[in-house]
């Protein structure tokens, strides 16, 4: 049986030719910062961002924390839009690493009302306070959904009102530029780090990456060491990285539509898709006994993630065929009929 994999856009595997550049990749010591291709691979990010420079790093959990450890002191609180993969995904790493807290806002569709974001700034002896506002752009939690430019200059100008720097969470970053049809550039202008994932839409196999100023890079350089993710010729991954964003985001108007084709065809299976949330290359869908559907969805070949109890997640990326959203429908509809 073909198996149709929904879960996340992690799943996509290296194309041929990232494993033909991973194969040839020129490599030195990482941790020295010898290795020419992930120097390369920094400075072409950056370069593409318009940050001064790139530290790369195995995951975006990394990258995240590190950015929260270089704006936060200990006791300090980060305001993040409610369902922050930095807070519902990343296992208590921020009390960990940073001995910081959050303060959620809300945040329809994954877009705080700066109002609310400029309310929950605390500057009380006793409050802990606040150190860092963080955005997510795609907001994972709340769809894929995009956060608007103008929300992003907004809650920018209350950041700076108040003296306090704001970082991206940028995991689907190539995501939101190609559903906003803006530049990498202005989509990156007025954050002071903005963390991006090779390794989800894009298709690498490996990697994300920190975009800063100079000034903060020898600070997370030791901030990567200190948790063990100096990789040495990194340059076979990093070549891989190079291709996955040089042309994996050409590749994500196809995601999208094809988010749009499957939440349509669930819709008509009369699941609770709230359409104004499929807004890139995700699918929540409400269903109760979230688990249990999932387990029938497999045993029809179809990988989906329940989310919680009664929700659960599809995610379109570029390893997927055209045909597999129709038969991905078919056999959701025998799941339903099974129930
Ligand atoms: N998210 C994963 C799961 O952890 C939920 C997924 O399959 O979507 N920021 C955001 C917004 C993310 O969605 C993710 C991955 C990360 C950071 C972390 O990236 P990795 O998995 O590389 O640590």
């Amino acid at each position: 049986m073909h198996l149709i994999d929904l879960r996340s856009d992690t799943v996509t595997k290296p194309t041929p030719a990232m494993r033909e550049a991973m194969a040839r990749a020129e490599v030195g010591d990482d941790v020295y910062s010898e290795d020419p291709t992930v120097n390369r691979l920094e400075a072409l990010a950056a370069e593409m961002l318009g940050l001064e420079a790139g530290l790369f790093m195995p995951s975006g959990s990394m990258t995240n924390q590190v950015a929260l450890m270089l704006h936060l002191k200990r006791g300090q609180e980060v305001i993040a839009p409610r369902g922050a993969h930095i807070y519902e995904y990343e296992p208590g790493s921020l009390a960990v690493l940073s001995g910081g807290t959050i303060r959620i806002v809300d945040a329809p569709y994954g877009v705080p009302d700066p109002e609310a974001v400029r309310a929950a700034i605390h500057t009380s002896i006793h409050q802990a306070p606040t150190g860092l506002i963080s955005l997510e752009n795609t907001h994972n939690y709340a769809g894929g959904t995009v956060v608007p430019l103008e929300a992003q200059r907004a809650i920018q100008q209350v950041a700076q009102e108040a003296q306090l720097p704001i970082h991206l969470d940028g995991a689907r970053f190539f995501n939101a530029v190609t559903a906003l049809r803006t530049t990498p550039i202005e989509l990156a202008r007025g954050f002071r780090t903005v963390s991006i994932c090779l390794s989800k839409g894009l298709g690498a196999p490996v990697g994300s990456i920190l975009l800063m100023p100079q000034g903060y890079r020898a600070e997370a350089w030791r901030y990567r060491k200190l948790l063990g993710g100096g990789m040495r010729q990194a340059g076979v991954l990093a070549a891989a990285g190079i291709i996955a964003l040089t042309e994996g985001p050409r590749q994500l108007e196809r995601d999208h539509q094809m988010a749009r084709t499957l939440a349509e065809g669930m819709l008509r299976l009369h699941l609770g898709v709230d359409m104004q949330a499929v807004q890139t290359n995700m699918v929540y869908a409400q269903i109760p006994q979230a688990p249990d559907f999932a387990l029938r969805l497999r045993e029809l070949g179809v990988l989906i993630n329940p989310m919680s109890a009664n929700r659960v997640r599809l995610v379109t990326h570029r390893d997927l065929r055209d045909e597999d959203i129709p038969l991905a429908l078919d056999r959701i509809e025998q799941a339903l009929q099974l129930a």
